[in-house]
């Protein structure tokens, strides 16, 4: 049966339960995730994104860890941020100018990580060097204060933080590691497990 869509305390498993058949809970919940990510991007609720708000999100990132945009590490998050919207809008014609609208980003980011296959290439980058600065001592470990300042430049609220932390932080030892965070940034952004802890990436759903 469904038992693992009907339990836990997930607001989003009581909106899957209306929701008749496997296959369409789990597009349902990426979608909600993508529009999530959406949502990250448009921080000025736009409902339209282009290639300068998505490196926004960036410099906010970068602008909260004190790093500088032309640094190493600094460089190459940007780098890898311009990639991502080098590849979404190449599923949409290959214009890097265009407005995106929410669907088009749905679209975009299903045809070039979900299905494309090119989210090890080019996703994972952008998602391994925002952990890295999140661990500012190269320990391999990211705290609390590190993971809300980086929660902070996607606009997450400061309780919903410490929900996220407390999900994945799955040992209780109050730390994670950069590759949890990895992890659960693949099961966000291209993962359809409802069960998954990556889903709690950025707070409730
Ligand atoms: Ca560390």
């Amino acid at each position: 049966m469904r038992a693992s869509l009907t339990k836990g305390p997930s607001p989003l498993t009581v909106i899957t339960q209306s929701v008749s058949g496997e296959a369409l809970v789990a597009i349902d919940l990426l979608n909600h995730k993508l529009d999530r990510a959406f949502d990250h991007i448009d921080a000025s609720g736009r409902g339209v994104v282009e290639r300068e708000d998505l490196l926004g999100l960036g410099a906010r990132i970068l602008v909260g860890f004190g790093e500088s945009p032309t640094s190493v590490t600094g460089s190459s998050l940007v780098d890898s941020f311009d990639g991502i919207w080098a590849a979404l809008s190449g599923t949409l014609g290959g214009d890097t100018d265009l407005d995106m609208s929410r669907e088009d980003f749905r679209k975009a980011m299903t045809a070039a990580f979900v299905e494309g296959g090119r989210y090890d290439a080019v996703f994972r980058p952008a998602v391994v060097a925002v952990a890295e600065l999140c661990d500012g001592d190269r320990d391999g470990l990211i705290g609390r204060g590190e993971f809300r300042t980086m929660l902070a430049a996607f606009g997450t609220a400061y309780d919903d933080v410490d929900v996220a932390f407390d999900r994945l932080d799955r040992t209780g030892r109050g730390v994670l590691t950069v590759e949890e965070v990895v992890l659960a940034a693949e099961e966000f952004y291209v993962g359809d497990d409802p069960a998954a802890v990556g889903n709690w990436l950025y707070g409730p759903l």
